[in-house]
C-alpha cells in the first residue's frame, strides 16, 4: 500500500505554495537545460523570475505534440543522455513518434505515484496483479509493473495478448487484480463467458483499467461480468505515462497528483482558462520531472475539474472521466460528432452490444457516416421486420442527438475486431 496524506490530503494553500516552489524549478531547469524552452521564452520576453504564483502560469506558452514532433527524438531532454534510464515513445500512428525519457528519479516518482493509484483503487501487496499492458515502448506495461513491485503485490508480467492464455493464467495463478485497457478487459470477460467458465472460479477482485477513453455503461458491464471493483487510471506518455491521475474506490472522477502536475482546463479554441466544473482541453505543466520536464502541456483531452470534498480523505482535485479528445471530433457535413456521443447512443438501446465502429466516408461530394454496430445474440436470429426496426429505432436516435442522419449496419455479434490493447472506433477513408 502507498497512502501518502502527506501529501494527498495536503491543504490547499500548502499544496499551493509547494507547487509553486516546483514550478518555479522546473522553469529554471528548462530554461537553462532546453534550447527550445530558452529561446521561446526570450522570444516572448518572459522573466522567469516573474513567476510568483500558481496563477502566473497563464503568461507561459503551450507546449504542443508538434513541438515535440519538431524536436524528435531527443531535442526536449533537459538531461544528457547519460543521466537517462529508460526511453519510451508514442505508437506514432497519426505522424512521427515522441520521445520521452525518465532518470533514476523520474523512475522512482513514477512508480510511487502508480503505488499511489493502484493503493486508490484497492490493490495492496498481498494482490496478485496481472498486467496486460503491453510492454514496450508503450507506457503502460513497465509503468504499472515498476508501480506494483514498489507496494509489493506479486506481479504477472503477461503483457497484452493471448487472451486464452491471459485466462488460464488468471485461473492458475489466482490473479486478484486486473490491469489493462477496458476494452481489453471486456474481451477477456467476454471469452471467459464464451468459454462457459464460472467467474467464481477466479480470484479477480480490483480492476484498474486506463489507456482509452470509456463510459459509465461499460464500467459496469466489466464490474458485473468479471465481479470486480473497477477504476479509471488517466495519463499520457508525453506528461509521464500512466501514473497522473486515477480514482479511489468512490469511483467518481480521478484524483491528480497534484504534488507532481499542475493542471489547467482551457477553452480549446480562444485558449482562455476555464473556472473549475466547466469541460475544456487538460493542460499539465510537469513539477517533478528531471529528464523530460513539459511546460503548459496541451492533452487534447476534454474533462472537468472539481474540488469537492472526496469520502476518501484524499484532497488533491478530481477530474471526471476523459469525455473525448478535442481531435477525436469528425465533422461530418459541417456537424461536430465524437465518437462518445454515438456511444451514448448506442448504450441507452436494448438489443445491441457496445461494441461499434463508425466509417466515414465521401460519397460523390458529400460525407456519408455509416455506424456498425453489433447485435446481441438474443435479437440475433430475429425475424428481419424486428432487425429493421430496431436499425431504424437506431438511426432515429441518433439524428435526435447530433441532428445529422447517418446509415447504420447492424452486424453479427462478435463480427467486429476486438482489441488487446486501444480500441480503434473510427475509421475515417475520407483522409486516404
Ligand atoms: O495511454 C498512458 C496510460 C497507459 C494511461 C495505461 C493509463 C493506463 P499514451 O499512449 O501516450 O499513454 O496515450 C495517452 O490516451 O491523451 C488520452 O487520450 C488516452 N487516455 C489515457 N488514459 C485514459 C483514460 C497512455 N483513463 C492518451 N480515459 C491520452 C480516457 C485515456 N482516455
Amino acid at each position: 500500500m502507498l497512502w501518502e496524506p502527506k501529501f494527498e490530503s495536503m491543504e490547499r494553500d500548502e499544496l499551493e505554495q509547494l507547487q509553486l516552489e516546483k514550478l518555479q524549478a522546473t522553469l529554471n531547469r528548462v530554461y537553462m537545460n532546453v534550447p527550445f524552452y530558452h529561446k521561446r521564452f526570450d522570444e516572448l520576453g518572459i522573466d522567469i523570475d516573474s513567476i510568483g504564483s500558481i496563477d502566473d502560469i497563464r503568461k507561459l506558452p503551450f507546449t504542443t505534440k508538434d513541438d515535440l514532433r519538431q524536436n524528435y527524438p531527443y531535442g526536449l531532454f533537459a538531461v544528457p543522455l547519460r543521466e537517462v534510464v529508460r526511453i519510451h515513445a508514442s505508437s506514432g500512428t497519426t505522424g512521427l513518434s515522441t520521445v520521452v525519457g525518465y532518470t533514476k528519479n523520474d523512475i522512482r516518482n513514477w512508480s510511487n505515484l502508480i503505488a499511489r493509484i493502484l493503493t486508490a483503487g484497492g490493490i495492496t501487496k498481498d494482490d496478485v496483479v496481472q498486467i496486460s499492458f503491453n510492454y514496450g515502448l508503450f507506457t503502460g506495461g513497465f509503468g504499472h509493473h515498476y508501480g506494483a513491485e514498489r507496494i509489493g503485490a506479486s506481479v504477472i508480467p503477461i503483457s497484452s495478448g493471448n487472451t486464452n492464455r491471459q485466462i488460464k493464467i488468471m485461473q492458475d495463478f489466482r490473479t486478484t487484480a486486473l490491469i489493462c485497457t477496458p476494452s481489453y478487459a471486456m474481451l477477456i470477460a467476454d471469452t471467459i463467458r464464451e468459454m462457459g467458465m464460472n467467474i467464481n472460479s477466479l480470484c479477480l477482485k480490483y480492476g484498474l483499467f486506463g489507456g482509452e477513453p470509456w463510459s459509465e455503461a461499460m464500467r459496469n458491464d466489466i464490474q458485473d461480468k468479471l465481479k470486480i471493483v473497477a477504476t479509471d487510471n488517466y495519463g499520457l506518455s508525453e506528461v509521464m505515462g500512466p501514473g497522473v491521475a486515477g480514482e479511489c474506490l468512490e469511483r467518481n472522477g480521478l484524483h491528480i497528483n497534484e504534488d507532481h502536475f499542475i493542471v489547467e482546463v482551457i477553452n480549446p479554441h480562444t485558449l482562455e482558462p476555464l473556472p473549475l466544473g466547466e469541460i475544456g482541453e487538460l493542460v499539465i505543466t510537469t513539477l517533478t520531472k528531471e529528464a523530460f520536464p513539459v511546460i503548459r502541456f496541451r492533452t487534447r483531452d476534454l474533462t472537468k475539474l472539481t474540488l469537492e470534498r472526496c469520502s476518501c480523505g484524499r484532497k488533491f482535485m478530481k477530474m471526471s472521466r476523459v469525455m473525448g479528445r478535442t481531435d477525436d471530433m469528425l465533422i461530418i457535413k459541417g456537424v461536430n460528432v465524437f465518437p462518445s456521443q454515438i456511444e451514448h447512443v448506442l448504450i441507452n438501446i436494448e438489443n445491441v452490444s457496445p461494441h461499434y465502429q463508425i466509417i466515414v466516408k465521401r460519397e460523390g461530394a458529400i460525407d456519408a457516416m455509416e455506424i456498425q454496430v453489433e447485435m446481441s445474440e438474443n435479437i440475433f436470429s430475429d425475424e428481419m421486420k424486428v432487425l429493421e426496426r430496431l436499425n431504424k429505432h437506431i438511426e432515429q436516435k441518433i439524428k435526435e442527438v447530433l441532428g445529422i442522419s447517418c446509415r447504420v449496419k447492424l452486424v453479427e455479434p462478435k463480427s467486429l475486431q476486438r482489441s488487446e490493447g486501444k480500441a480503434k472506433r473510427v475509421v475515417d477513408l475520407r483522409k486516404i
